[in-house]
């Protein structure tokens, strides 16, 4: 992946350069689920660049997003009891779990603090009734990075260039289509935020 245009991290939000911070996350998922995470950080940077939110931030929530994606279920169950996140979590599963435990593994593990990226981590599965432009971007860049091939990804492609919240709402009502049509359970949430970005009233 080429991103020269990408300037030096500033130290501000990680105490590793961008290369570092590739090798850790590297180190924590499949050769697939990794390019998969340079893709997103790729669509990431340059959404931000388009709709004036920190680059260097989009590159650290992209880089970070799926962080936890491959925790086995028994250590991300045991997170959920420890640190009292809400029980009501464990009628759910990885794909709910790994953004809400992901952003706290990099606080703890990567040393991550900044309230934005962590929100943006934390979000970008499920999206939120109020969304920040950095938890928008990062949202969208994992449902329409280059490597994503599904039908409508294309039309995803071309609204997130046009219009940021058309990408969200798209987004959010073609997922939940997708998870009706499979019978999988619906996260409160993701609900929540169909409501917000997709419904009338
Ligand atoms: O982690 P990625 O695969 O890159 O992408 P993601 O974190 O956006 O989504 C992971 C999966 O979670 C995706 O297949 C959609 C699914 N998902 C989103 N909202 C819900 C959900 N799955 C369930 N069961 N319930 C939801 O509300
Ligand atoms: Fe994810
Ligand atoms: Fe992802």
């Amino acid at each position: 992946m080429k991103m020269d245009n990408l300037p030096d991290y500033s130290g501000k939000y990680i105490v590793y350069d961008r290369q570092r911070l590739i090798e850790q996350v590297q180190m924590q998922m499949s050769e697939k689920r990794f390019k998969h995470v340079l893709g997103v950080e790729e669509m990431a940077v340059g959404l931000a660049a388009k709709y004036d939110v920190s680059v260097e931030k989009a590159s650290i929530a992209a880089l970070t997003h799926d962080y936890a994606k491959e925790r086995p279920d028994d250590e991300m169950k045991f997170i959920l009891k420890k640190e009292a996140f809400d029980l009501d979590l464990l009628d759910y599963g990885n794909q709910i779990w790994h953004g809400i435990i992901g952003a706290f593994l990099v606080q703890r593990e990567l040393g991550i603090q900044d309230p934005e990226i962590l929100s943006a981590i934390r979000l970008h599965t499920t999206g939120a009734k109020v969304m920040t432009s950095l938890d928008k971007v990062i949202y969208v860049a994992d449902y329409v990075e280059l490597g994503r091939n599904f039908p409508g990804v294309e039309e995803a492609r071309e609204i997130a260039l046009m219009d940021l919240d058309k990408a969200v709402a798209y987004e959010t009502k073609h997922t939940l289509m997708h998870l009706i049509e499979k019978e999988k359970k619906i996260y409160p949430k993701t609900i929540e935020t169909f409501n917000a970005w997709v419904a009338n009233e």
